[in-house]
């Protein structure tokens, strides 16, 4: 490769070196879990047993890193999955973690249900309001900053380099999730984040046919210790799996531009709709974070969230009355999808800080003609 490969090079060819046996132009699924020894302890590649590593994982962790601009990259099978193993690689009983008052509420739901009994301590924060960042960050308490931006399902946007330096001069980290923006639009190690993680079931993988996540982490030290918890806890990508996320990675730029044009289509067809009350997306110039959106993203995505003026049971209705969109959660997959946040992915949210409105309606906009995605939404609307 050149000195310094584009995304799109990277995507298609790091880690992914034709076959060295057989000159296989992609990498092969290895599907063993045991790798033979030439006595004990004579490993050929470095490969002994598929928990601790295996080669298509290994193909998709070279290529997350290179993608991400890390040191090294961590596939795991799912997006929870990645977080939970380096929270305990980093955390211990006491620890306290600043949140996302917006964060998916799968996230929230690990840290206040699953970790609140082993002692983690976490308070969620309005991230783009700096000053109250300041504020919840404990100096020499505060672990962390978990930074999710653009959030699920409102799509505010937090100043990464802000939040980086922020959490820097308190001797904390920033972690970001990347989900929503994918590595193609956002590199938050180059703003100063000091670990990427990812719900690689989303963009990178891409077709709704995976689940899977993903650690990116700048510092080497901080990448042994994951390393050694990814092993210890066992929560790997399978080789089918990672090999799907590898597939989907390197259609990655084209599909970002892809959601982006289908995207901003969908999200100015709504903000002129009577129906529609409020419409959420960071690439409008009326967004109260749009400078920031612009600074640090590429572009803004394929996610779009709006508020359906009639409330709750009218959003709920209309999920129910689309025929291009699918009624489905998750998203970043090449089909549009529709869902209604307060009673699906944020269900487990509700009553807590992180409740999100009622009359909420999360699309995922796909790669379909954008004019059949618009007539769509205009008869549902209807
Ligand atoms: O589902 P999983 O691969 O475990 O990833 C969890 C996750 C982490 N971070 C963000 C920003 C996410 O959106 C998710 C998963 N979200 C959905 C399933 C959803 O429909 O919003």
């Amino acid at each position: 490769m050149t000195e310094h490969p584009g995304f799109a090079t990277r995507a298609i060819h790091a880690g992914q070196a034709p076959d060295p046996t057989t000159g296989a132009v992609i990498p092969p699924i290895v599907a063993s879990s045991t790798f033979a020894q030439d006595g004990v302890g004579g490993l050929r590649h470095g490969y002994e047993y598929s928990r601790s590593g295996n080669p298509t994982r290994t193909a998709l962790e070279e290529c997350l890193a290179a993608l991400e601009g890390g040191t090294r990259g961590f596939a795991f099978a799912s997006g929870l999955a990645a977080e939970d193993t380096l929270i305990r690689s980093i955390a211990k009983p006491g620890s306290h973690i600043v949140l996302p008052h917006d964060a998916y509420g799968g996230s929230f739901r690990l840290f206040d249900r699953a970790y609140a009994p082993w002692g983690l301590r976490t308070d969620p924060v309005d991230l783009t309001d700096l000053a109250a960042v300041e504020a919840a960050i404990q100096p020499g308490e505060t672990l962390a900053v978990w930074v999710e931006t653009p959030t699920n399902p409102l799509m505010s946007v937090a100043d990464i380099s802000a939040i980086a330096d922020l959490a820097h001069s308190l001797g904390a980290l920033a972690i970001v999730d990347n989900t929503f923006a994918s590595p193609y639009l956002q590199q938050p190690l180059e703003l100063g984040a000091d670990v990427v993680v990812h719900s690689t079931t989303k963009y990178c993988g891409g077709h709704s046919d995976v689940v899977g996540g993903a650690v990116v982490v700048a510092d080497p030290e901080l990448a042994e210790k994951v390393q050694f918890h990814q092993n210890a806890l066992g929560a790997v990508a399978g080789p089918f799996d990672a090999w799907l996320v590898l597939r989907g990675l390197k259609t990655l730029a084209v599909r970002m531009e892809r959601h982006s044009d289908n995207a901003e289509a969908v999200a100015d067809f709504l903000l002129g709709h009577r129906a529609v009350s409020d419409v959420f997306y960071p690439g409008l110039d009326d967004h109260p974070q749009h400078d920031v959106a612009k600074r640090q993203m590429r572009r803004y995505g394929g996610m779009v969230s709006f508020g359906v003026g009639a409330g709750e049971q009218a959003a709920v209705d209309l999920c129910g009355r689309t025929e291009v969109f699918t009624l489905a959660e998750s998203l970043g997959g090449v089909e549009s999808l529709i869902e209604h946040p307060g009673r699906m992915t944020h269900a487990s949210v509700a009553g807590t800080a992180l409740e999100v409105p009622g009359d909420l309606v999360r699309l995922s906009v796909g790669l379909e003609d954008a004019e059949d995605l618009l007539a769509d939404l205009d008869q549902a609307l209807r």
